[in-house]
């Protein structure tokens, strides 16, 4: 598929050299409910979008830089970068983004003159950073060089870590913070790279840190992403971090200990104006930091990557209850034995990955008032256990079993294999390209004056996390095919197209 530009021809779009400016009708509807009936009314609301077209040079700065994740994204990047090919048993390999939806997926745009469907990359619909033009850098407790930690990780091909070893050696993560309290202790030999300090100290010094990055690369923006060690939760404590000025005040506070690493790192992310985004469980964004971040008006998006076992389960459970079938039980259990999976064989750790993996079937369950009374759901187990033998190529066993026509038990099991990082590192990239897109877009609607930006919390990029964190009193939506359709359509919206509504009416109607 070629390269082309994609451009809008209507009334409704305006192509400046800076901006694409859209006049979008937004149809809903507003729903009153009686005793006797159900009235829908629709309701339309008029809104502009002004896309800026200027994409900048941006870096990515990632919190655990030299774990699996963080050097197979920082190797992806680079093979794809220098086009370094590789071969295996199998032949010669060429590097590519797959599994990056917003790269390698396709968008529906409209039909030709003799009726076909015409598609065009996803990436093509608004003007976005090329993932190969994303400067690198970040931090990691553990002071080894890139090329060494990607060996360790033993995800890529030993040909293609044979040839990008030239080009990470020279990079190191920087020092970075650790509080032993909030990782599992089996990390504790992982810790030789670490900022002494207080808590206040830390935080300058990541600030001080993002800084030097960006006028070292002389950078537009940067996005920061964590990547690292999945934490414990943190308590949510009035005084505390409950709010944002408790939470700087706390910062401050020698005594107080319940500040995580996490949340040192989307404060520092937030004060130096860049977007934060949590690809691990734990509840970095306590109240104190969600505040923090509408104060200055500075993008949050988490959390936990959703990348295999999960994102399986939010189309499965999805295409169960659309199909009028009803799940009872299921249990997902995996085994892997890569870092991760140490650090989760803790029961602390655990329990928060065990939280962001279980309420993913939720607002599925909650939408269908025929299978399910109020308040029910279905058995939902899930294990995970360490096996260091099998490294990063975790093993994901899943078990659906529903209650079908008559009395009918139907029970679905599934046996996936795969690289975690793999599945990983092309979602981190889609994280971070379609952050910085959304920082470009602003909108108003017919009684707002000024153009303002989204919502703070991203909840637009819910389709890569498994458990998107949103904005207060708005709905978590987990559902695979609605999270895409999001995106879709507001990206849509933005060129002044209508959402895709699958009607394909010019084919029935003939
Ligand atoms: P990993 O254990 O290989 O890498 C984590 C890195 O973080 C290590 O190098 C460690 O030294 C470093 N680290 C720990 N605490 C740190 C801190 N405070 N500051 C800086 N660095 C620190 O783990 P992996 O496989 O790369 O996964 C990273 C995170 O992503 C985990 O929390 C995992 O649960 C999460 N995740 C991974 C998915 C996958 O498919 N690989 C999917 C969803 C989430
Ligand atoms: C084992 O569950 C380790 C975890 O880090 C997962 O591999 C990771 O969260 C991916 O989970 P999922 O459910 O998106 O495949």
């Amino acid at each position: 598929m070629t390269n082309k530009s994609v451009k809008v021809d209507s009334p409704n779009v305006t192509y400046t050299e800076d901006y694409i400016l859209s006049n979008y009708t937004y149809n809903n509807s507003v729903v009153e409910e009686t005793e006797k009936e159900i009235l829908i009314k629709p309701v339309k609301t008029k809104y502009s979008f002004k896309t800026d077209r200027r994409v900048v040079k941006t870096g990515m700065m990632l919190v655990g830089w030299g774990g699996s994740n963080g050097t197979t994204i920082t190797a992806g990047i680079i093979a794809n970068k220098m086009g370094i090919n590789w071969r295996t048993n199998r032949g010669i390999n060429e590097p590519n983004y797959f599994g990056s939806m917003f790269q390698c997926s396709t968008v529906r745009v409209g039909v030709n003159k003799e009726g076909q469907d015409v598609y065009v990359p996803f990436k093509s619909v608004l003007p976005s950073v090329n993932p190969n033009d994303l400067v690198i850098g970040g931090w990691d407790i553990n002071k080894m060089n890139l090329a060494d930690a990607m060996e360790r990780a033993q995800v890529l091909d030993y040909d293609l870590t044979k040839q990008l070893k030239p080009y990470m050696k020279d990079m190191t993560p920087l020092p970075s913070i650790y509080a032993p309290d909030f990782i599992a202790s089996n990390q504790s030999d992982r810790a030789n790279h670490v900022i002494q300090g207080s808590k206040a100290e830390q935080l300058e010094k990541i600030r001080q840190d993002i800084k030097n990055f960006k006028e070292e690369n002389k950078l537009d923006k940067v996005i920061i992403l964590w990547t690292a060690n999945t934490e414990r939760f943190s308590a949510v404590v009035e005084n505390v971090n409950d709010t944002a000025e408790n939470l700087l005040s706390s910062i401050e506070d020698p005594e107080i200990d319940e500040i995580s690493p996490s949340t040192l790192f989307a404060v520092a992310s937030i004060l130096e104006g860049c977007t934060y985004i949590n690809g691990s469980p734990q509840n970095s964004f306590v109240p104190g930091v969600i505040e923090l971040a509408e104060q200055n008006n500075v993008m949050l998006a988490g959390d936990d990557f959703k990348t295999g076992q999960t994102k399986f389960k939010s189309v499965m459970v999805d295409f169960l209850i659309s199909a009028g079938i009803k799940p009872v039980s299921i249990v997902s259990y995996n085994h892997l034995g890569n870092n991760d999976g140490k650090n989760l064989s803790s029961s602390r750790q655990f329990k928060s990955k065990e939280i962001s993996k279980s309420n993913v079937v939720d607002d599925m369950v909650n939408s269908n008032r025929i299978l399910y009374e109020k308040g029910e759901k279905p058995d939902h187990v899930v294990v995970i256990k360490y096996v260091p033998y099998v490294g990063d190529s975790k093993r994901a066993l899943d078990e659906y079993t529903s209650e079908i026509f008559m009395g009918g038990i139907n029970t679905i099991v599934v046996h996936n294999t795969c690289e975690d990082s793999l599945l990983a590192a092309p979602i981190m990239i889609d994280l971070v390209i379609l952050a910085e897109l959304c920082e470009r877009i602003q909108w108003k609607t017919e009684e707002t004056e000024e153009f303002q930006n989204f919502h703070p919390i991203l909840s637009i990029l819910s389709y890569m996390l498994k458990a998107p964190v949103v904005p207060k009193n708005t709905p978590v939506i987990n559902s695979l095919f609605k999270q895409k359709s999001c995106i879709e359509n507001i990206f849509r919206a933005c060129i002044g197209l209508e959402p895709e509504n699958n009607m394909l009416l010019e084919h029935k109607t003939i």
